[in-house]
């Protein structure tokens, strides 16, 4: 079979939604670090919609950070990818034409800097997960220690880090007098763009105050809210899409119907039409992300650790179990109570349609997958709707099911004793104090209440929270993951 490039659009099957503008005529008007999954079945599907409504100045430049993975599979296919969007009502394919070139960081770190350089840029935009910001998830202030910073500053030129590329690239353009680039962050942080900007301005402290003064003062960092459920391609996936396309796609991105994007408005560089395909501006995003976090995320990460330990291997799957439904409902139930909510909301309908959208039995979303770096996760998914619940006195006994399920995950072994491949940037002190406290649940739970870049000393220290975590964790040791979910 040929392979998916630009030579072949014209012979994909008529069904097939493609570019609809001719890409050689695009600018690059963002850079995107951390070119994904997500932000291809995302941001990209946005931005491919302003390209085909005319306004040809936004092509992408991505750039992966870490492997040239992404890079090696769409070059021979001149950028080109399928997006393939699963309902429970079939799937439906487009091929992207926005991504126009894709760089890979450690193999030249100049390249990069020089694309973020180019004056047509007025967006960087960011996928790179919640580790990927180095910071320290209980207080999201700059971790100083993580070696990618430590590096950063003593070699500025030559950066690793999102934050050394972005604040070294910002001090270019401003000694070249080029304005600078807005810094859209789209990942699941807190406040993402305050907690971006920070991080961003401290980091540039540490190099030189002035530069620190100028991000404060002279670059934007809207926050955003970004949903779409988009797991790992799998081999089967690749092989599905191809049969379909009559053309090999090394690189092809599946996700579901659902997407939502909303936006602060505020981009003096200006910004693509991206409400086209149905993106939100407004002028306060965190109800929104709060909503989105603690009620999607929050369940979808309990859902993760029990879901695995029970042997369940995707979100599909482990809401096929009625107590697990019942106890994701729960944890939104109770995660509502403590939002502020956006305006107009209708949370019975939100949660509605985010169980609806776990169930999606079209999605092969792994738990493995939710479960990783739940060090950077659990603080704004469930730590925050706890200590909400508890300064009003509420019960947390559902909310701590997922923490529970966590610290059991970390161990390192499953119910079954065979190994649990946990991926998370503390992995190994976690597991030296999985293995030094052993399966008891009142030396496991106090050893991992005890890492403070997870759990402030206010919440850690709070009876409530310690018997409430230390007794779910002691069901799920006793009786497994499914029984304990059973009884909650
Ligand atoms: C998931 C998210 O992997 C995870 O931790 O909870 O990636 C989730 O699928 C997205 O936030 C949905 O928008």
């Amino acid at each position: 079979m040929q392979r998916l490039g630009a030579a072949r659009l014209s012979e994909l099957p008529a069904d097939i939604a493609r570019p609809r503008y001719d890409r050689a005529t695009i600018g690059t008007g963002i850079v995107h670090l951390g070119v994904g999954a997500f932000q291809r079945a995302h941001q990209a599907m946005y931005t491919e919609a302003a390209l085909n409504a005319g306004d040809m100045r936004w092509g992408i430049v991505g750039a992966s950070l870490r492997s040239p993975a992404v890079r090696d599979a769409l070059k021979p296919q001149d950028n080109l990818y399928t997006l393939a969007v699963r309902g429970a009502d079939g799937e439906r394919l487009q091929v992207m034409g926005a991504i126009k070139d894709v760089l890979v960081a450690p193999e030249d770190p100049e390249a990069l800097l020089r694309a973020m350089c180019d004056s047509a840029v007025a967006l960087v935009t960011l996928t790179v997960t919640e580790k990927g910001y180095c910071y320290d998830p209980a207080t999201t202030a700059l971790d100083e220690t993580h070696p990618d910073i430590v590096h950063d500053l003593a070699n500025p030129a030559r950066p690793r880090s999102t934050l050394g590329f972005l604040v070294e690239a910002l001090r270019r353009r401003r000694e070249a007098r080029i304005s600078s680039f807005t810094v859209l962050c789209c990942d699941n942080l807190p406040h993402n763009g305050r907690t971006v900007r920070a991080i961003a301005t401290r980091f540039a402290a540490l190099r030189d105050q002035e530069l620190a003064g100028y991000l404060a003062n002279e670059v934007a960092f809207p926050s955003t809210m970004v949903d779409r459920i988009t797991p790992a391609t799998t081999d089967e996936d690749r092989a599905a899409i191809a049969a379909r396309l009559g053309l090999t796609d090394a690189a092809p991105v599946v996700t579901e119907p659902f997407s939502q994007w909303v936006i602060e408005d505020r981009f003096p560089e200006g910004r693509p039409d991206w409400a086209i395909a149905g993106a939100e501006f407004v002028t306060d995003v965190a109800p929104y992300e709060n909503m989105k976090l603690r009620l999607l995320n929050g369940s979808h990460s309990t859902l993760a650790y029990l879901g695995y330990l029970a042997g369940y291997e995707t979100v599909a799957d482990t809401m096929r179990d009625p107590n697990y439904r019942r106890l994701a409902e729960g944890v939104m139930d109770d995660a509502a109570t403590t939002l502020r909510m956006p305006p107009g909301a209708d949370v019975a309908g939100y949660k509605r349609a985010l169980i609806e959208r776990f169930e999606n039995p079209a999605l092969r979303h792994r738990t493995w997958q939710i479960c990783m770096d739940g060090s950077q996760k659990l603080p704004q998914r469930l730590l925050g709707s706890i200590r909400d619940r508890l300064a009003v006195d509420a019960p947390i006994d559902r909310l701590v099911m997922g923490v529970a399920g966590w610290m059991r995950y970390v161990t390192g072994t499953d119910e079954q004793g065979k190994p649990i491949d946990v991926r998370d940037p503390l992995s190994a002190r976690l597991r030296a104090i999985a293995d030094q406290a052993g399966l008891v649940a009142e030396r496991l739970a106090a050893a991992l209440l005890d890492v403070r870049e997870i759990f402030p000393t206010d919440l850690a220290s709070d009876p409530r929270f310690g018997t409430a975590v230390t007794a779910a964790l002691a069901d799920l040791i006793a009786k497994g993951a499914k029984a304990a979910v059973a009884k909650s």
